[in-house]
């Protein structure tokens, strides 16, 4: 019988302010794992400012920043074992890199390129998603599976704040539930569905109370602080393997740019508020979580920030060297048995193409 839980409803922070605030400490983080996360920070920062030059250079296609949401990414993602398994929407479509997916391939996928697609069984990180919340079922059965067939892994699956209102996040949510599925099921709470704000979406107070109709644990976290958020996946994922099935982390943060690159969000958000946001974001707040116990000295700040440069240099470069594609792939793969008409329609189209 499933048991309904109050949820969590306070913000989990570990993180101060350098002032008022106290800094606190996660268990079991000594300073390599701290840095480990930082780098993992600043290598998804320096992807996605990059790609944002990268659109205005013409070089990749509409692209969906995450500027501000990389404490979210980083720190869930440290939460898990190499054979645990990671969702992504197209909010997260760079943290395959953190799991040694080349730059390039992700570069390639926001050119629309065949390069850009992955068999996600090398890397345990599934396609990314972007039909809104789907991935949420595919997580919760991924992570059944495993668990039919003995396994400890486990899945961490990402969505947002306009996702909690799709049927596919209620079908996953309550499918993981009802069969103890080990899956950390991560909102991240950036308080918009493109236009739409949080408070045209949902009549909850908070989204973590969603939890408790699924009869499963929720918990509130600072989605900009990335030791809270570790902490809060850790938790969950060691429940998962505990075989106690799912856990509901709501991660509240601000989106602080665009939607996309295609997207103006002038016409509809306050702009006071993302300046505030941006002053605060979550990678300058853990550098000086870091300077301030002691484990980030200017000159190692400085070749992490560089390394991450030349991983995106050398992933533009390989992935502007990829040949294009043939044309010939629009027919392949569409149906088992193609009509006769596709034959003629693709020297047509190579015809017009020259
Ligand atoms: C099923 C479906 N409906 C509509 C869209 C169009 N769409 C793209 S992004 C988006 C907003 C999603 O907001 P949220 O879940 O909060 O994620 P965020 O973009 O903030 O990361 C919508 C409605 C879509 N991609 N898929
Ligand atoms: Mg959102």
């Amino acid at each position: 019988m499933a048991q309904v839980l109050p949820a969590e409803r306070d913000l989990r922070r570990v993180i101060g302010d350098g002032d008022a605030i106290p800094d606190g400490e996660v268990e079991g983080l000594g300073e390599h794992e701290l840095l480990a996360l930082y780098r993992s920070m600043v290598l998804l920062r320096t992807y996605d400012e990059r790609s944002v030059v990268y659109h205005r250079q013409g070089r990749i296609g509409t692209y969906a920043i995450y500027w501000g949401h990389e404490a979210m990414q980083a720190g869930a993602f440290h939460a898990l074992e190499d054979d645990d398994w990671v969702f992504p929407s197209y909010r997260e479509s760079a943290i395959g890199l953190l799991r040694g997916l080349p730059a390039a391939t992700i570069l390639s996928w926001w050119r629309g390129h065949p390069a850009g697609w992955w068999n996600p069984a090398d890397y345990n990180v599934a396609s990314i998603c972007v039909p809104i919340g789907t991935q949420v079922p595919h997580a919760a059965g991924l992570a059944w599976g495993k668990r039919l067939r003995g396994g400890t892994e486990c899945a961490l699956v990402f969505f947002g704040d306009g996702a909690t209102s799709e049927g596919a996040f209620h079908e996953g949510a309550n499918f993981a539930a009802v069969m103890r599925a080990p899956v950390v099921l991560l909102c991240n709470n950036n308080q918009w569905a493109i236009s739409t704000p949080l408070s045209a979406q949902t009549r909850a107070e908070a989204l973590v109370d969603k939890a408790a109709g699924y009869g499963i644990p929720g918990v509130r976290v600072d989605g900009r602080d990335v030791l809270a958020v570790y902490e809060a996946v850790r938790d969950g994922v060691a429940r998962a393997r505990a075989g106690e099935g799912p856990t509901f982390v709501e991660a509240v943060s601000y989106r602080a740019a665009p939607h996309a690159t295609a997207d103006d969000p002038k016409a509809y958000i306050d702009l006071d508020r993302v300046e505030e946001e941006r002053a605060n974001e979550c990678l300058g707040r853990y550098e000086g979580y870091l300077r301030r116990v002691g484990a980030l000295p200017d000159e190692l700040e400085q070749q992490i920030k560089a390394e991450a440069a030349d991983v995106m240099r050398a992933g533009i470069a390989a992935a502007e060297a990829e040949p294009p594609a043939d044309i010939g792939l629009v027919f392949e793969h569409a149906l088992a048995d193609p009509p006769e008409s596709f034959a003629s329609d693709l020297a047509e189209l190579r015809r017009i193409l020259g």
